[in-house]
């Protein structure tokens, strides 16, 4: 017996710093309404507000309006409400500060019952702390957010086994292979991803979707999992983001992809158990890996040469 996940993919197209989250709440109802009858959706990383880590505050505490300090707050609330009516899992991403100061880039993984079961906090942070004038635009997660603290966990619910990435974890091929390593059958990942390379502006829409979709292809392929990777995309306040939100099966195949930088669904009917074959074969971890080989993975950061 196939089990099917029939989930969607929510792609929003840009949020400017003037929107409200409750206009952008709206959006995200709406698109859930033009999902119905999928069992899960899957909305961006920061799905809340605008890209905000590319503006720059000398004082750090100027950024908090960003941040939500619960979940479910006033603001996001009537998703949770919509969700429970149409008995629709969800996951979508947002800046999280916490009742003792810390702040991190998170996503949280919601039941079809409306229960938060996970929490995911983005642990590969981009980009760079300080003002940055070489770059065509900032990236400043680094000095808005910590890295996460809660690992890689994989979540048994909605009849499989979940987990979630952020946006830059999807190039690191760690993040997938912990989660592979407790079985994963769907990985969801938010995104935004600028359309230029802000170091090598040449470095243009396509170069920057090949990568995203050769890090999600190869995640997926590599550890027999679904992926479903979505943006928020369009161009924000003068700044654009590419969309290619996709669904990717566990053979690396793409099955959905977005055509727009705006609002749109992707949907299809995902078969948990075509996990195994992958899992049980040429990825079968137990009998293929070679652990006593791979010790720098986990003792060492930055390159070190060989000696001359
Ligand atoms: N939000 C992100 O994590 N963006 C990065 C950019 C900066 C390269 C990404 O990996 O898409």
């Amino acid at each position: 017996m196939p089990r099917i996940i029939n989930v969607a993919g929510a792609q929003l197209g840009p949020i400017q710093k003037a929107d409200s989250r409750e206009a952008v709440v709206a959006r995200m109802i709406a698109l859930m309404d033009k999902a119905k009858g999928a069992d899960f959706i899957v909305y961006p990383e920061l799905a809340l507000t605008t890209f905000f880590p590319r503006w720059y505050h000398e004082n750090r505490a100027e950024a908090d309006h960003w941040f939500e300090k619960s979940m479910p707050n006033a603001a996001t609330q009537p998703l949770f409400d919509r969700a429970k009516v149409l008995g629709m899992g969800f996951t979508f991403g947002y800046a999280e500060l916490t009742p003792d100061g810390h702040h991190f880039n998170t996503s949280i993984l919601v039941d079809k019952a409306g229960r938060i079961v996970g929490k995911y906090r983005k642990i590969h942070l981009p980009g760079h702390v300080e003002y940055d004038p070489e770059r065509t635009h900032q990236h400043l997660e680094k000095r808005y957010f910590e890295p996460g603290d809660l690992g890689f966990p994989v979540w048994r619910t909605m009849g499989g086994l979940f987990g979630m990435m952020i946006c830059n974890d999807r190039r690191w091929p760690e993040a997938y292979r912990v989660m592979g390593l407790q079985g994963v059958e769907m990985i969801t990942l938010g995104f935004n991803t600028p359309s230029t390379n802000s170091q090598k502006p040449d470095e243009g829409p396509e170069a920057r979707a090949f990568h995203h979709k050769l890090s999600v292809q190869a995640g997926a392929y590599q550890n027999s999992t679904w992926v479903v990777a979505v943006a928020k995309a369009g161009v924000e306040d003068g700044f654009p983001m590419f969309g290619c939100s996709l669904i990717v099966d566990p053979d690396g195949r793409i099955v959905a992809e977005t055509k727009t930088e705006d609002d749109e669904i992707i949907m299809h009917a995902c078969d948990l158990d075509a996990t195994k074959f992958g899992k049980d074969t040429i990825f079968d971890f137990k009998r293929h890996r070679r652990i006593e080989h791979y010790g720098r993975i986990t003792s060492q950061t930055g390159v070190v040469l060989p000696q001359e």
